[in-house]
Parts: structure tokens; C-alpha cells; sequence
């Protein structure tokens, strides 16, 4: 039968492809007309390791792309699930509305799978009403799973094949079967549960990234204090071999890491200190990359803003996703005046975003005296030699020229 994948973007694409690429019958469905279009002309909407060779195989083997919702057995959600800054809280309306396209047209007993990151409860608050609504029987008429995506941005399609997988299944017999379905391509193990406790791991994972991110930060921050080199302590701190601290950086972006923990936040006001510490932390890291451009600006009597370029505007090394990136971050964060003055360049990134983008490197480089490396892209460690006469500002320790600044 057929697996009809809804929404195209950044996991339900690359998934789509993996599965058409192992031999199965798939149909990919989004609403967006113009996406559809660009996919059955054969052109990809981003950039990622290892997609146009995917895209291609999945192509012969006769992968479809359109904006209706197919008659199967097999659905699989990948839609956004936007998150509402002001409540802290997930908005659900893309999952409830892909679901009830789905019941409209689907073949009886036919098994829904919701890849999309969700908040924890939203399944059982969201999702089984409508279908009880439309008097259909979950168990029976339509089955429910929740198999949230694990990929990083930059290695998906090898995550894809090796990351192991979760499968929120109310009964074993159905978990298994989806679990077969995914063994179709995911070589890693894979692991049934209840919906409950999917929903709940995968935002366990990326909060316990959040906070580790968090405690490094804040050690950046110690350490700039007394003129500690906080790399060097936390590489000896991991020789341990029961500790693993993760890297300070100049924020944390994305459109996972930096909101998932809000769900708890907002779910568990009051058991969420820890939680809602770490998130604040790394929000407040695009300030303290701020105030240390401040300092080279001091030391070098620098005063004119508009001779200080960010370098990246994307939210992490060689992804053109600029979602809450700590580039845009920080420029909301410096006020009207010292925004409109910096400069911004991002290889990856075509699109103008800001104010004072850059399109042309060397342009770049000729108006500005501090670059800030804000992401550590391939192409700046390609051209670090074009560097040499600029103070740099290397909030991701990637120590490409000697006597560059720290966090
Ligand atoms: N960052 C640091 N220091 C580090 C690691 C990351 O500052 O040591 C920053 C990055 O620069 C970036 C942000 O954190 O701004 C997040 O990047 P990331 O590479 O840690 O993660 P994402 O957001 O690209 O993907 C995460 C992954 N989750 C975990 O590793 C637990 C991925 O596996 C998930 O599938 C993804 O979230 C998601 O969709 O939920």
C-alpha cells in the first residue's frame, strides 16, 4: 500500500525520500502549491548533506509529490507545530487539521503516525477528540502513533539510516507493525512504547541537550570573569570518563532545542527551575557576545558599530536555517542605532534577512575591522586566510587565526 507523507519541509521530505528509496510506494502531500511544483520538477527547497543523491534515487523510484491527500492505509505527519512565544505553548491547529483530512479520506483502519515534535499530553488533549468526534473508534477504525524525529540538521539522511527510533503505539501488536514500516529503512534499534512516554522522551532529549549547552555557557561566563580558557578546562573535564560537557557558543538557535524545554516550562511552572534557568542562559549568551565585542571596541578604540560584521546568520554550522539563530537574536536584542550599523554576511544564506547583509564576502570583509564568527561554516575555516588583518571574535572556538578573541 501506500505511505502518503504529509508536509514536505525538513523532516517530512527527507523521510518521504528514505522510505520511496527502500522500495515503497510513497506519496508526499503539501499544501503549498508552489513547494509541490518545485519537488515534481525535480528541484530540492534546501540544502543537506547527502539530499540531492536521496532525492534522486527516491525520484526513480517513482516518488510522487502533490498537494491531496491519498487514499491509503499509511499516514505519516511531518507538519509544523508552531510555537506561541507568549504562552510558552504549543500551537497543535497543523496536526489537528492534517488529522482531519486525513479521517476524511482514509481507508478503514488506517494507522496515523505523528512525527511532529508535539508537547507532551497533546495526543491525548488534542488529537483523540477528533477523532472520537468524527465517531470513529481509536484501535479500531484508526490507529495512532506518535514516532517523533530524531535528525540533526547537517547529518539527517545518515540519522535517518542510524539514529534509533521511538514508536508511541496504544497497543504492541500496532507498534510493531509501524516498527516494521520504519525497519524499511532505519537500521538502528527500534523501540515500542506508549504514546505518552514518545512524546515526553523526545522532549526530554532535547531539553537535556539545552541544559548541557547551558552549563557551558555559564562556565564561559566564569571563566571570562578570571581569564580561565574554559575550552581547556571542559576538554580535560570530559578526559573524565563519566562527564561530557558540551561547547559554549554565542546561543542556542534552531527551531527544536531552543523550544522544546518551553513546553515543560509552560506545562510545569512550578517544577521547572533548572529547566527555565538554562533556557535563560543561553538566551542571554547573544548579550554576552555583545558586551565582548564592546571590549575589542574598547581596547582598539573602535568606535563606530558599522566596523563590526557577524559573520553567520544561520542558527548553526552549515544549515542555511536561520530559526532563532543567535545572529538574529542578537540583533534584536542590540538596540535600533547599533542593529542597523553592524554588518551581517552568511555564504549559505541567499535570502536578505536583516539589514546590512551582505551578498559578497570580500564586501563584507572590506567594511569591517572586528568580524565576529558566529558559525563555524566549512567555508570560513576554507577562507580563514582572508581574515588576517581583522580582529576576530571566535564565539565558536574554532581558533583559525592565532590571537582571535574568546566568549
Ligand atoms: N550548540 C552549542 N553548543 C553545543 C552544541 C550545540 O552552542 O555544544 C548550539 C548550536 O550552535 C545551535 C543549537 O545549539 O545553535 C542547536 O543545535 P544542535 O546541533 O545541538 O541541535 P539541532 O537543533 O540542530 O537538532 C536537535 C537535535 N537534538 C539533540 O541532539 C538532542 C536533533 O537530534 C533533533 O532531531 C532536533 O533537535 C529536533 O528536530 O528536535
Amino acid at each position: 500500500s501506500i505511505v502518503n507523507v504529509i508536509g514536505l519541509g525538513y523532516i517530512g521530505l527527507p523521510t518521504a525520500l528514505m522510505f520511496a528509496k527502500s522500495g515503497i510506494k510513497v506519496v508526499g502531500t503539501d499544501n503549498n502549491l508552489e513547494l509541490v511544483n518545485f519537488l515534481s520538477n525535480g528541484k530540492l527547497p534546501f540544502n543537506e548533506n547527502g539530499l540531492d543523491q536521496l532525492f534522486h534515487d527516491a525520484l526513480s523510484n517513482g516518488i510522487e509529490f502533490t498537494n491531496e491527500y491519498q487514499k491509503t492505509n499509511i499516514y505519516i505527519l511531518a507538519v509544523p507545530t508552531p510555537y506561541v512565544e507568549e504562552s510558552k505553548k504549543l500551537d497543535p491547529k497543523y496536526v489537528i487539521s492534517a488529522v482531519n483530512s486525513v479521517l476524511e479520506i482514509c481507508e478503514k483502519g488506517a494507522t496515523i503516525i505523528i512525527e511532529s515534535t508535539i508537547s507532551p499530553g497533546t495526543i491525548d488533549k488534542y488529537i483523540r477528540p477528533e477523532i472520537d468526534k468524527k465517531g470513529y473508534i481509536i484501535g479500531e477504525d484508526i490507529h495512532l502513533i506518535h514516532a517523533p524525529e530524531r535528525i540533526i540538521p547537517g547529518n539527517m539522511i545518515f540519522e535517518l539510516e542510524n539514529n534509533s527510533r521511538t514508536i508511541g503505539a496504544d497497543s504492541l501488536d500496532i507498534g510493531n507493525k509501524v516498527k516494521e514500516l520504519y525497519a524499511s529503512f532505519c537500521k538502528s534499534e527500534i523501540i515500542v512504547t506508549d504514546i505518552r512516554s514518545a512524546e515526553m522522551s523526545k522532549v526530554v532529549e532535547n531539553t537535556y541537550r539545552d541544559i548541557n549547552i547551558a552549563f557551558a555557557n555559564e562556565l564561559a561566563k566564569i571563566c571570562r570573569i578570571d581569564n580561565m580558557n574554559v575550552y581547556e578546562i571542559i576538554k580535560i573535564a570530559n578526559m573524565h570518563p563519566r562527564v561530557n560537557i558540551l561547547q559554549p557558543g554565542p546561543g542556542v538557535g534552531g527551531h527544536c532545542i531552543s523550544v522544546d524545554p518551553w513546553f515543560l516550562v509552560g506545562d510545569y511552572p512550578d517544577l521547572t527551575n533548572l529547566i527555565l534557568t538554562a533556557r535563560k542562559t543561553n538566551d542571554s549568551m547573544p548579550k554576552h557576545v555583545l558586551s565582548r565585542i564592546r571590549d575589542i571596541m574598547r581596547e582598539h578604540d573602535i568606535r563606530d558599530i558599522s566596523k563590526v560584521g557577524l559573520y553567520g546568520l544561520a542558527y548553526k554550522e552549515n544549515v542555511d536555517d536561520t530559526r532563532e539563530s543567535p545572529t538574529l537574536q542578537l540583533l534584536e536584542q542590540m538596540d535600533e542605532h547599533l542593529a542597523f550599523g553592524v554588518k551581517v554576511f552568511d555564504p549559505l544564506v541567499k535570502e536578505r534577512k536583516v539589514d546590512h547583509q551582505f551578498m559578497n564576502f570580500e564586501d563584507f570583509l572590506n567594511e569591517v575591522e572586528i568580524v565576529v564568527l558566529m558559525v563555524g561554516h566549512e567555508h570560513i575555516k576554507e577562507n580563514a586566510a582572508l581574515l588576517e588583518n581583522k580582529l576576530i571574535l571566535d564565539t565558536k572556538n574554532l581558533s583559525l587565526l592565532e590571537g582571535s578573541y574568546k566568549l
